[in-house]
């Protein structure tokens, strides 16, 4: 097949990036939907509240329309956020390898949301690759791998994929099909991506779009509750771990990391989505910059990094520890062990101190 790729940008959102490959017939959004037979909605692995929340937008969305569509998960999505399933239409991949593998068999239009790289699909990317499809991507990660997708919406400067999507009904489709759940898991997206509109969130337009969306019958309070006050008791217990017993603070590199290792993770019964947001209590200290987090799962290491200001974690996580994301909010993996892992950490801490740290202080907080 002839590969051209088209940009423009999306009409009124100067900061989407819009790729259409094959320049001479582009793919335009609404009638892929209109012609597609079996929708796939795809997330990323540890679904977060962003990827269910776009992934159930976008679900509901065609269901208004009369189209129907699967969501699959790489892994189960988190207790807190299964209420944005409401027709129970979920598959995740690691425990129903081969109704998934079906379901991507049968699909002719795949949707890719709040990730970039089909090589970020795991175990799916065989199916994905081995199989002619139409491919669109919506989402607000870094370095999109744009010559993968049929139709690629990008914009880094958003607060979300959910927002994103948002903007892409508008632009693109019909907005009066937004009913009140799809207001209620775009708000899921935003309020969780933005850890409850303390970061990413400093435009007027995101404002704007919530405004809209209380209109379409968003309640705030209930997705809130519904997300936010929603743990188990474990999962209290987990947190208070972390913070009693997990936590190092070095405030000479203006860092603070915690870490959970197997043990931990069976004596408070690790549950998916458990960890999502501990990182974040790091960076709530004052004159801490930088913070992270490394969750032992079996033999594979996760870790979180969140920074303030213009700390590039970024950079950090794809430059040691096999990751990306956002500036202020990344994630990384390993092989080694937990051990080895903070050992290497700590061991950079001097230098990422000296070039990415230490330059983003004021004056009076390098002489606090
Ligand atoms: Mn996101």
């Amino acid at each position: 097949m002839q590969k051209i790729s088209r940009f423009h940008i999306l009409p009124n959102r100067p900061s989407c990036k819009v790729c259409v490959r094959n320049g001479e017939n582009p793919l335009k959004l609404g009638t892929a939907i209109a012609e597609a037979r079996n929708i796939v909605i795809i997330g990323h692995h540890n679904p977060d509240g962003d990827a269910v929340g776009s992934a159930f937008a976008l679900y509901r969305y065609l269901k208004n329309t009369g189209k129907s569509a699967r969501v699959i998960f790489p892994n189960p999505c988190a207790r807190n956020l299964t209420w944005m399933d409401c027709d129970r239409v979920t598959l995740d991949f690691m425990n129903h390898p081969e109704q998934t593998c079906k379901a991507l068999q049968d699909c002719d239009l795949l949707f890719v949301l709040d990730f970039n790289r089909i090589s970020r699909a795991e175990g799916m990317v065989p199916v994905l690759e081995g199989k002619e499809m139409k491919k669109i991507m919506i989402d607000h990660h870094l370095d999109p791998d744009w010559d993968n997708f049929d139709l690629a919406f990008s914009d880094t400067t958003v607060s979300s994929t959910c927002e994103l999507l948002y903007n892409v009904f508008y632009a693109e489709l019909d907005p009066s099909l937004i009913d009140a759940h799809v207001a209620e898991c775009l708000y899921a997206g935003i309020s969780t991506d933005t850890g409850s509109f303390s970061y990413s969130c400093a435009h007027k337009e995101l404002f704007t779009t919530i405004a809209d969306l209380i209109g379409k019958g968003l309640d705030t309070v209930k997705v809130h509750q519904a997300i936010f006050d929603n743990f188990s008791e474990s999962r209290t217990r987990l947190l208070g771990c972390c913070l009693g017993e997990r936590l190092v603070v070095n405030h000479r590199y203006r860092t603070a990391y915690m870490y959970l290792g197997n043990e931990d993770m069976k004596k408070y019964n690790y549950q998916s989505g458990d960890t999502e947001g501990i990182v974040n209590y790091g960076l709530s200290m004052a004159g801490i910059k930088f913070a992270a987090f490394f969750t032992q799962r079996d033999k594979r290491i996760r870790m979180s990094f969140r920074s303030k200001g213009d700390i590039d974690v970024n950079i950090f996580a794809k430059e040691h520890f096999n990751g990306g994301g956002h500036k202020n909010a990344a994630g990384g993996m390993s092989t080694e062990s937990l051990e080895a892992v903070i050992r290497k950490f700590e061991s950079l801490l001097p230098e990422f101190y000296e070039k990415s740290i230490l330059p983003c202080l004021s004056p009076e907080e390098r002489d606090a």
